[in-house]
């Protein structure tokens, strides 16, 4: 499956889309940190709107180059990563150039839809030959919601073989994210869990639970039961978020206005409306809702003293290709 670096002409440019996926039931801890497997399944929604774009190029010099919006960066996981890629892959140096049109690591997913991007432009640039479902092995390797973002819609990552697949479902739910705080968050995804499973004496329920959730889910959004969903998506959250307070030292990713919007949003779906909220690592929070109920839901959420910004989203494919020039 080697591929000799002399294949690859030097000028030549691949580029490739990927877009965030949100969890409705959540992620947290690793059986596995050396293939980075979770300890629990996962179910989420790729958006549309919020993306990243990635290109390689073959670097002119001996060594990696990334950029990440605009910045020239020396990103640690990208390097650890692509040191595991090459002991399976002959690669040349590369130029990776990607940007981020949404603020990254504040809980936006931006490794999710990050290293989905790197991994298709990779796959195309250097011919490696993988599938959707091995680049999505890849992804996850790096970091196990990016393999979700490899998939478009409604997605699951589950054991035993940890890549994603579809739900096979065309339900166009709509998302409102409500961004409180757009600063990078100071605890990391990957350090975080580390610490709820070492020190959370609630992380066995978490694990026992999560998997039992999942199920349920699946079932859920095959009959698209919307109000059932509700419940249970939040109780995901919050028992995600317990975990987190737990966890020591306590991991918070709340700020004030991620819980009045939380409230807003309970409210909203006591009057009827149907929508119900979701938070990951990050202050910002994911309003998912049916699609007529979306302007209302936005125009609440834009009302909430703290909320900086609202974005209106719905749900988007899988990391694509977008082009394969060459100058
Ligand atoms: C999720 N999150 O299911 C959960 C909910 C954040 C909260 O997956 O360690 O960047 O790189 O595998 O995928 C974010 O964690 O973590 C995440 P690693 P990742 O979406």
């Amino acid at each position: 499956m080697s591929q000799g670096i002399e294949q690859h002409n030097p000028g030549h440019s691949t580029r490739a889309q990927a877009h965030p996926n949100i969890a409705l039931i959540k992620y947290w801890g690793k059986s596995d940190t050396l293939m980075n497997l979770p300890s629990a399944p996962s179910l989420s929604i790729t958006l549309d709107t919020l993306v990243t774009e990635t290109s390689i190029t073959n670097a002119s010099g001996n060594s990696d180059e990334v950029w990440l919006d605009g910045e020239k960066t020396i990103d640690l996981k990208i390097a650890g990563w692509l040191i595991d890629l090459r002991q399976r892959f002959d690669l040349p140096p590369l130029e990776i150039r990607s940007t981020n049109n949404f603020p990254t690591a504040s809980g936006l997913a931006s490794s999710a839809s990050g290293f989905a991007a790197l991994i298709t432009a990779i796959n195309a640039h250097c011919e490696l030959g993988l599938d959707n479902n091995q680049c999505s092995i890849w992804a996850r390797r790096a970091s196990a919601s990016a393999a979700r973002s490899m998939q478009g819609g409604w997605a699951t990552l589950s054991g035993p073989h940890w890549h994603v697949e579809s739900l096979e479902i065309n339900w166009p739910v709509r998302v409102v994210v409500a961004i409180t705080d757009a600063t990078r968050k100071a605890v990391s995804s990957s350090v975080g869990m580390a610490q709820s499973k070492d020190t959370s004496p609630y992380y066995p329920a978490w694990v026992e639970t999560t998997t039992q959730d999942f199920a349920a889910a699946t079932d859920l959004v095959a009959a698209q039961d919307f109000a059932a969903l509700a419940e249970l998506a939040e109780h995901s959250c919050l028992k995600m978020h317990g975990l987190m307070m737990s966890t020591q030292p306590g991991l918070l990713y709340w700020k004030p206005a991620t819980l009045a919007v939380i409230h807003a949003i309970r409210e909203l779906r006591a009057e009827g409306v149907p929508v119900f909220f979701t938070v990951d690592a990050g202050p910002q929070v994911k309003a998912i809702c049916l699609p007529e109920a979306a302007k209302a839901v936005e125009d609440k959420l834009a009302s909430i003293s703290g909320v900086q910004q609202t974005l209106n989203v719905g749900l988007g494919p899988g990391a694509h290709l977008v082009t394969n020039a060459t100058p």
